[in-house]
């Protein structure tokens, strides 16, 4: 069982929009608010999804470098940048994410109905990334939608090695229209298939599964997801006001598991990112 939780933050996503939910960080300021204040409530990595001035999502380069130095200058959270962007964005503008040298990226095993739409990870665009982060020294996060990407995170692993730190650190996203279920069930399953090689995982669960996905993921030894990327709303009826009252809550569950919020430092290492 790990000793600590590691609480990732997703404050924003590309899905919802901020005419929909205002309290969505949007804007730099807005972004780095919030990651401040889920710093303080326990959070030890940020998943972040930038958005331009009219708040819709961008993968452009100049503001995720922007981003991810005012993050680094302003907090001691491992900054993680998405790979996966909008289901809109083209391959070539998600690879050069790591241009802007995060700490961390996202890196989605595979192809995966995502509601009405299909979010695309070809496995000639998934090897592509997969190389780029090694040859940047960015610590890769396997995204994990459905049973079928723990079986390709195997193909990779074999294929080409372990990621740059030699670290393997996995999280589980459940409960997507169109990949596996929110479920302790699902959870236990993607689990128990993971590859030996893997070091961490942790799980989010979409919408009203938060919550059983969170317990489940703390039962197996697991760390935390949350955020308002993955959930608008905090109980039925009450939409969510502030990223920090969602890492506030995992942060308890994390205690009363006896397993405390693991510190920016301690995620460092658990994940062997670059040195700061
Ligand atoms: N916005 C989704 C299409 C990631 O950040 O890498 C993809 C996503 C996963 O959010
Ligand atoms: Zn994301």
């Amino acid at each position: 069982m790990a000793p600590g939780t590691l609480i990732t933050v997703a404050p924003t996503g590309a899905e919802t929009s901020k005419a929909d939910l205002a309290a969505l960080p949007t804007t730099l300021d807005e972004l780095v608010e919030t990651a401040k204040a889920c710093e303080a409530a326990g959070a030890g990595l940020v998943h972040v999804h930038v958005r331009d001035d009219n708040h819709q999502p961008t993968l452009d380069l100049g503001r995720l470098t922007d981003t991810v130095g005012v993050l680094r200058a302003e907090t001691s959270l491992v900054v993680q940048l998405s790979t996966g962007g909008s289901v809109h964005d083209p391959y070539e503008q998600r690879l050069r994410v790591l241009e802007a040298a995060p700490d961390s990226c996202s890196l989605t095993m595979g192809s995966v109905n995502f509601g009405d739409e299909v979010f695309l990870n070809p496995w000639p665009f998934v090897t592509e990334l997969y190389l780029a982060s090694q040859a940047a020294a960015v610590v890769p996060e396997f995204e994990l939608f459905d049973l079928g990407h723990v079986a390709a995170l195997h193909r990779l692993l074999e294929a080409h090695g372990l990621p740059y730190g030699g670290r393997v650190h996995c999280d589980l996203v459940m409960g997507v229209p169109g990949g596996m279920p929110g479920t302790a069930a699902a959870l236990v399953s993607a689990v128990q298939a993971l590859p030996a090689a893997v070091t961490s995982w942790s799980a989010t669960g979409i919408g009203r599964s938060t919550l059983p996905v969170a317990l489940a993921a703390l039962s197996t030894g697991g760390h935390l997801r949350v955020g308002m990327e993955d959930t608008v709303s905090y109980a039925r009826g009450r939409p969510v006001a502030h990223n920090a009252e969602l890492v506030e809550r995992a942060a308890k569950l994390a205690a009363l598991a006896q397993r405390p919020p693991l510190t920016p430092p301690d995620v460092r290492d658990l994940l062997q990112v670059r040195a700061a």
